[in-house]
């Protein structure tokens, strides 16, 4: 690690178009807090920044979708993001956003300063409009299929499925995500960053000067450079986001992309007023931006352009950009709600941030996409956190206790065991800051439990339990020992679990320390009291986690039954006379079995009203007998007597297909008697 005088750490900011869920945490802000709470630690000065992103179509898309403007939308989901990062301990120094004042003046001075030095092109052409909602039809109001992988649902600036960057030009079959009409091509004008012209300059900058950027980040960057650079519009025709302070530019306002990132600068002057420039114009100022893979092209090639285009900024030290993190073997999606959402797990599972937080950690998708599942959440808690870290600070607190009274007792002389052991605590932080240094959480995450490990095998290996009987001198060397290991997790751990460190140096009695200190087997001197124990985590039980599981289960199939369907064409035109010759009722099963060598059929005793008569129905692959008895059905009466099996069917069970090609009744919503007619 280069000597910084200061770090500047960003976030990706958030859209305010919905919650936070675990994707986000264990791709951005879990290591992201996990790398600040280190360096605060270390005592170094450190700024971290997060904020909501308030402006773009994502937002404005949602409030139409919700017939409410997107002001109410920002409002709402600003405050619940903000909140539920604060619960779960995301130690930002300012969490804003970029609806604020600031960042208004911040973003468009920005915006005019490249326009004063020239920086910008302009082009006049042909975009997509929609004539119906009288807009033109910037990245997210147009869909189509992607041109790469044929994904029909592809965004106007993105495709989600391949992760290409799209123009709307690009699509094919182009259609307006406000009407679906087809959209018809009207002349704008618009301001252009031409990256080209920064080729050479990011060649040298990333390709030569930060080989040691993560692979899949430099990766990105290498194939973007290759693959040419070309102007990129920094504004649009919409209505909100930051005006363009131009005479000229009257109904336009800057791209979200360039905005947003502006947003960490804005940021920074409200947290730091007249001092926020060295966080950012200062060469002894390492600037770190965390972000999910799909912001890459954003974080490496443009935002830096227009940072080196203004010319007094410090470019990113890093980016280390995160892979995508998976739930239950499936893409998490906010539109099909397969997600496990903050602010749900805060009040499902209160008191226990630090539990996903290692979860998370452990988990964290560094270097390929990787898997949440409930079970290994549960695994993860009840045989790690409960079983190593747990164990270890229970069992050296309730023995203290009940050896000592609570008071730690002074070492002896060491044995080959304990010097082994102190020398392992010596190893422990170095080996932690190596690894968080290098952005390799998951490491970094398990050279912390190590810790722990290393104090359960000391435990394993020196009985204190059954020595005492017999030698209850060496025994105070022991709990002396295994305490100082518990201090030092007290230090190690709060990057990753700020919650159970605080709880910790609460049992311990113990003041604050900082990293430097972690290492030594002298941390808590003899004669210290300490206070109560208290358990650090408890067993999460198998119901707590299948009632998360069931609900995911539910979202699944309320997503299949949603799911879009094939349309037959209709049919050709009929009647009303041919309609009516139909006579429909309402009927009750009263009877229903299986029919022998058929495995697909139903035989049904239905009172119709007018009778009680035989159908036989092919249902049953979706209805198992005993459950349909008694339920009200749909009977086209008059249909003329067919067999099937062997059985005579007298009529016929009105049915709907269901998505997966699976069949269910047609019911009345109440429940009629038998006999009454549908018309
Ligand atoms: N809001 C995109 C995203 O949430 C965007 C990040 C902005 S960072 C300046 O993926
Ligand atoms: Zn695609």
């Amino acid at each position: 690690m280069k000597d910084y005088k200061r770090y500047t750490v960003t976030t990706a900011l958030p859209y305010a178009n919905g919650p936070v869920h675990i994707g986000h945490l264990a791709g951005v802000y879990v290591p992201a807090d996990i790398y600040v709470r280190y360096l605060r630690s270390k005592g170094v000065d450190v700024m971290f920044i997060g904020g909501s992103d308030e402006h773009g179509v994502p937002i404005t898309l949602k409030a139409r979708k919700e017939g409410t403007t997107p002001q109410a939308i920002v409002d709402r989901y600003h405050s619940i993001i903000k909140k539920s990062f604060e619960d779960f301990g995301i130690s930002f120094d300012i969490y804003s956003r970029t609806s604020s004042k600031t960042h208004a003046e911040t973003s468009s001075q920005f915006f005019l300063d490249l326009y004063k030095k020239g920086k910008f092109i302009t082009k006049t052409e042909a975009q997509y409009y929609d004539e119906e909602a009288k807009q033109f039809l910037a990245d997210r109001y147009i869909t189509g299929t992607c041109p790469h992988c044929g994904n029909p649902k592809a965004y106007g600036d993105q495709c989600e499925k391949c992760g290409t960057s799209l123009s709307a030009k690009d699509l094919i079959d182009p259609k307006s995500a406000i009407s679906g009409n087809v959209p018809v091509l009207r002349e704008t004008t618009h301001w252009y960053l031409p990256l080209e012209d920064y080729e050479p300059w990011l060649r040298e900058w990333i390709l030569e000067g930060h080989k040691e950027w993560k692979v899949n980040v430099y990766g990105q960057c290498k194939s973007w450079i290759d693959a040419g650079l070309h102007p990129r519009a920094v504004t649009r025709d919409l209505d909100w986001g930051v005006k363009v302070p131009l005479e000229e530019a009257k109904g336009k306002v800057l791209y979200v992309w360039f905005d947003a990132p502006i947003g960490y600068i804005s940021a920074s002057k409200d947290l730091k007023g007249d001092d926020w420039e060295k966080y950012w114009k200062s060469d002894d100022t390492s600037l770190i931006h965390f972000i999910g893979k799909d912001n890459i092209v954003f974080h490496c090639i443009i935002f830096p352009c227009m940072l080196k285009a203004e010319g007094s900024y410090i470019l990113p030290d890093n980016v280390p950009a995160f892979e995508f993190l998976n739930l239950e073997g499936d893409k998490i999606s906010t539109s099909r709600n397969w997600a496990v959402w903050l602010h749900e797990y805060l009040l499902d599972f209160p008191g226990k941030q630090d539990v996903l937080r290692y979860v998370l950690s452990a988990n964290a998708p560094e270097t390929k996409d990787n898997d949440f599942t409930w079970k290994d959440f549960q695994t993860k808690n009840n045989s790690e956190l409960v079983a190593i870290f747990g164990n270890l600070v229970n069992r050296t607190m309730v023995l203290i206790k009940k050896y000592f009274n609570g008071i730690v007792p002074a070492k002896g002389e060491l044995t080959d065991v304990d010097k082994e052991t102190v020398k392992g605590i010596s190893e422990v932080p170095g080996k932690i800051a190596e690894s968080l240094e290098n952005f390799h959480f998951r490491d970094s995450l398990s050279e912390m439990m190590n810790l722990a490990r290393l104090g359960n095998k000391y435990l394993t290996e020196t009985e204190p339990w059954k020595v005492y009987k017999t030698d209850p001198e060496r025994v105070k060397t022991v709990l002396n020992i295994s305490l100082q290991i518990c201090a030092n997790l007290a230090i190690v751990a709060e990057p990753f679990l700020p919650f159970t460190s605080a709880k910790l140096y609460k049992m311990l009695n113990f003041g604050k320390k900082v990293w430097k200190d972690a290492g030594s087997a002298e941390l808590i001197e003899a004669g210290h009291v300490l206070a109560e124990p208290e358990l650090l985590f408890d067993k999460i039980e198998d119901s707590v986690v299948e009632a998360q599981i069931a609900r995911l289960q539910e979202t699944k199939r309320l997503n299949e039954l949603n799911a879009p369907i094939e349309i037959s064409p209709q049919k050709p035109e009929t009647t009303f006379d041919d309609f009516s010759k139909m006579d429909l009722r309402v009927g009750k099963i009263l009877e229903a079995e299986t029919v022998p060598k058929a495995n697909k059929l139903l035989k049904l005793l239905i009172d119709t009203g007018i009778d009680k008569r035989t159908i036989v129905s092919g249902i049953a692959e979706y209805y198992k007998p005993e459950e349909i008895i008694g339920k009200s059905v749909c009977v086209l009466v008059n249909l003329a007597p067919r067999k099937l099996k062997g059985v005579t069917s007298n009529g016929m069970i009105l049915m709907a297909q269901d998505p997966k090609g699976g069949l269910c009744f047609v019911s009345p919503v109440e429940d009629f008697n038998p006999g009454s007619e549908i018309k």
